[in-house]
């Protein structure tokens, strides 16, 4: 033999007799996959099958969905409850009654000495729907903290914020089946191939059988723009700009859709008038994009019989995230673009269940996209979870980002965190730990007990993960999917539902309050509260009551509205809906969708003299947010196993810095240490640093905020970048771990 080992020994297949498949929805980004798990007779774990038979994947998984199944066992994980009474000192190992009557008693201690908000709760987008339910009735009808939070503020709350003012509801209203009909896709600040890999595969069959202009806006080279057949390397932050410069040339041309705008919306005055100050030969020098390709693709988008945007974090994480996204909504209705086949504003939703914190938590408001800031809301919510309208709150709390600072500021002296990790996933991590250390109380409800934050808690809850327990997700096409219980918990960790229940025990209002114990009954529930009309008296959106576990199963997943009815035949709305706003009519008071006008300011941190470089940050395909789950799985961990930054080969000359070779950032709020990959996909005065690795691009961050959404813009600040050698870069990691 020419090539390979001498005595090579055959490749042996592992018996993977599969006895049973288990139906489960992936848990990590909210592209919402199907997946089957295969036990054998013992009934262990010995394979796991994208579900051919999906709408969504049709048989396909990316590498993290392929790989969930080894979550189950993976090194770090929780085992038991864990307290320790004051920072720092050695966690105890502990039973779940004290751990649980510990926490209860702590809220209590806070809540009596200093009021009831002053104990906060920030909880996540990757828990079940009946979770996040069943905690919004905790926190909001038993605890009674108005400071209530969700990371959907990291994440998904500039979508959340720019689609209630535009359309006056909260929600997607596109598909992915609209990639089969659209004419011209414009993706803004999304790179689908790496973190949406089957959203991009869909779309790329839609392209193999039908070319249409995909343009990419987004200041990296990404994998989507390399595909792209138009990349607009876009100066960070000015998507607005390059927006209102394309609604300058068609209101100019004449290219909208005249007859939609006169008949489904209010607000084009504004607009056309507001847009005379975007000529593309000014918005050229603020966006940095030519004012021709301005023009051009204007143009294409307007003249296409049906144009699409989608958009991800490039627009949410940014100081004009809620306007960037009211933008692309109104580039949408003045082009006739909302509700068809192929049109839509599409918002790529980042965690596999932030659409369903966003539905049913009562984070921001009350569920079922209920506002506490609407009495007949308050008092229906009230009324049906058996408690005194009075302990709701008229408006709601803090947000997120709001929540650290008030720490700071001592007005909240406790927290309980639920499957967040802010001590890396937060801007400016610095403040986040001297928040943390300043805490009266902590407590942490992870899946991991290495999780960062937990350094800082006094009492650990282990959770156990995805399919150890059941219930629903909804993904970025209000695709409601279910996931199945396949093993039992692991070690003695509890489902967060469990804890979410035995927590409101201990509280008096349970006297008088449902918590069921079977996620399925918790679904009943929101299935009941999601009937019936909205306050304008249209029948609610957000329906479920159509859906059944069973259903759900069957139809691998079904979208809302979806409405029970007694004539299913007869009433589409019963067999779940692909577009919201097909009819033009929109929920707010006159029926019509807002055109708000956008007027830029510019108030980033912006590149300079001591601070050169923009700092860009993000993902990579193989890892998940903090890598508290995807770190520990060898085949994701080993292709990325260490913080690095992209950089501009020209620039790195400019320094002397070579491919490989470490490097200290620093900035206004602190300094990072990481190794350098060469690459063209970053401009000259740009790096790239992915958010996943502790004690990193984080500690650099600015994250000023969104004024609507209270959203931080991750992707905008300024660094400088200085050689170090290894052994500087090891010691200046140990002396940075050291306070
Ligand atoms: N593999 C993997 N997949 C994931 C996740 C993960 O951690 N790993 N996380 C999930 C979650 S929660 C989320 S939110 C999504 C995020 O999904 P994406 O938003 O697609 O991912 P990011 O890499 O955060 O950011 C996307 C792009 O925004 C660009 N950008 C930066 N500034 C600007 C700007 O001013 N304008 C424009 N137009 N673009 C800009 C960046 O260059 C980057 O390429 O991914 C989900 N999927
Ligand atoms: N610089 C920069 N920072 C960013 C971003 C960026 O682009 N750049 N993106 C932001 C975005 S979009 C997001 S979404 C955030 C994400 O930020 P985080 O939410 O803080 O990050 P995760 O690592 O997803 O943390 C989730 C935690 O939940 C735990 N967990 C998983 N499943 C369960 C469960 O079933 N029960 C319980 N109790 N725990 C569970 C995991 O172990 C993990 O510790 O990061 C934000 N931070
Ligand atoms: S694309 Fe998203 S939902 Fe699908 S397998 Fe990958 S991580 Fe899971
Ligand atoms: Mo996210």
């Amino acid at each position: 033999m020419l090539f390979g080992r001498k005595n090579r020994k055959p490749i042996s297949i592992p018996n993977k007799t599969v006895q049973q498949w288990k139906y489960t929805t992936c848990n990590y980004c909210s592209t919402g996959c199907s997946i089957e798990i295969g036990l054998n007779e013992e009934n262990k774990i010995v394979t796991t099958r994208g579900h051919a038979g999906a709408d969504v994947n049709r048989g396909k998984l990316c590498i993290k969905g392929l790989l969930e199944h080894e979550l189950f066992d993976s090194p770090g994980r929780g085992t038991t409850p864990l307290i320790r009474d004051k920072h720092f000192a050695d966690f105890k190992e502990t039973n779940w009654d004290t751990a649980l009557d510990t926490t209860a008693e702590q809220i209590k201690t806070i809540q009596t000495k200093y009021g009831k908000d002053a104990f906060a709760i920030v909880s996540s987008g990757q828990l079940m729907t009946e979770e996040f339910y069943t905690l919004g009735k905790l926190a909001r009808g038993c605890i009674g903290s108005n400071n209530y939070d969700g990371n959907t503020t990291l994440c998904m709350a500039s979508a959340v914020s720019g689609y209630k003012r535009s359309f006056g509801l909260d929600g997607p209203p596109g598909c992915y089946d609209d990639f089969e009909h659209t004419h011209c896709l414009i993706a803004f600040g999304s790179n689908l191939p790496e973190q949406h890999p089957i959203i991009y595969w869909r779309l790329k069959e839609a392209l193999e059988k039908r070319h249409f202009p995909l343009i990419v806006v987004d200041p990296r080279v990404t994998m989507l723009a390399q595909f792209a057949d138009i990349h607009l390397p876009i100066t960070p932050g000015t998507d607005c700009v390059l927006i209102n410069a394309m609604m300058h040339v068609i209101i100019n041309e004449q290219l909208q859709d005249q007859a939609y705008i006169d008949a489904h919306t209010q607000g084009f005055a504004e607009i056309k008038s507001l847009v005379q100050d975007y000529s593309p030969q000014s918005a050229q020098h603020v966006c940095g994009i030519d004012e021709d390709t301005i023009r051009h693709v204007a143009r294409l988008y307007a003249n296409a019989p049906a144009a699409m945007s989608i958009w991800t974090m490039g627009i949410n994480q940014s100081t004009h995230g809620s306007d960037g996204v009211c933008n692309i909504n109104n580039l949408n209705l003045i082009t006739g673009n909302i509700g068809k086949k192929g049109g839509t504003s599409l918002s790529i939703t980042g965690q596999c269940n932030a659409m369903g914190t966003r539905e049913w938590s009562s984070c921001s408001g009350l569920p079922g996209y209920r506002y506490l800031e609407n009495a007949s809301e308050r008092h229906e919510i009230a009324d049906f979870w058996g408690i005194d309208e009075s302990f709701l709150p008229k408006k709601r709390g803090l947000s997120e980002t709001d929540i650290f600072p008030a720490i700071e500021s001592g007005e909240i002296k406790g927290l309980w965190l639920v499957a967040t990790n802010p001590m890396t996933s937060m801007p400016n991590t610095a403040r986040i730990r001297k928040a943390l250390e300043k805490l009266e109380f902590l407590v942490v409800q992870d899946v991991y007990s290495d999780v960062e934050t937990n350094q800082f808690a006094h009492v650990f809850l282990p959770a156990s993960v995805w399919a150890e327990k059941e219930g629903c997700h909804t993904n970025t096409e209000r695709r409601v999917n279910l996931t199945r219980n396949v093993l039992p918990p692991f070690a003695n960790t509890k489902p967060d539902l469990w804890i979410f229940n035995q927590l409101a025990k201990r509280f008096d209002h349970y006297k008088t309050m449902t918590f069921p114990d079977n996620a399925e009954t918790v679904f009943d529930e929101m299935k009941e509260l999601s009937q019936g009309n909205d306050i304008y008296g249209n029948a609610r959106t957000l329906d479920i009551s159509g859906m059944s576990y069973d259903k759900i199963e069957a139809a691998r997943g079904l979208q809302w509205p979806c409405r029970a009815s007694d004539n299913p035949q007869e009433d589409d709305f019963s067999k779940g809906n692909a577009r919201l706003y097909t009819d033009g009519k929109f929920p707010t008071k006159t029926g019509k969708a807002n055109l708000i006008a956008i007027k830029f300011f510019n108030n980033n941190e912006q590149p300079c003299h001591d601070y050169p470089f923009w700092l860009n940050s993000g993902r990579l395909v193989e890892h998940f947010h903090t890598r508290t789950r995807t770190g520990k799985i060898g085949n994701c961990n080993k292709f990325s196993p260490t913080a690095f930054m992209e950089m501009n080969p020209d620039a790195a000359a400019e320094l002397g810095i070579t491919q490989q070779s470490y490097v200290r950032l620093t900035s206004r709020r602190g300094d990072a240490v990481v190794m350098v990959q060469l690459t063209q996909r970053v401009p000259r005065n740009m790096v790239f640093i992915p958010f996943h690795f502790h004690d990193c691009v984080n500690r650099l961050t600015l994250g000023l905020l969104d004024p609507y959404s209270r959203q931080p813009a991750f992707k905008q600040a300024s660094v400088r970048i200085e050689k170090t050698d290894q052994d500087e870069a090891a010691r200046l990691n140990l002396a940075r771990r050291a306070f």
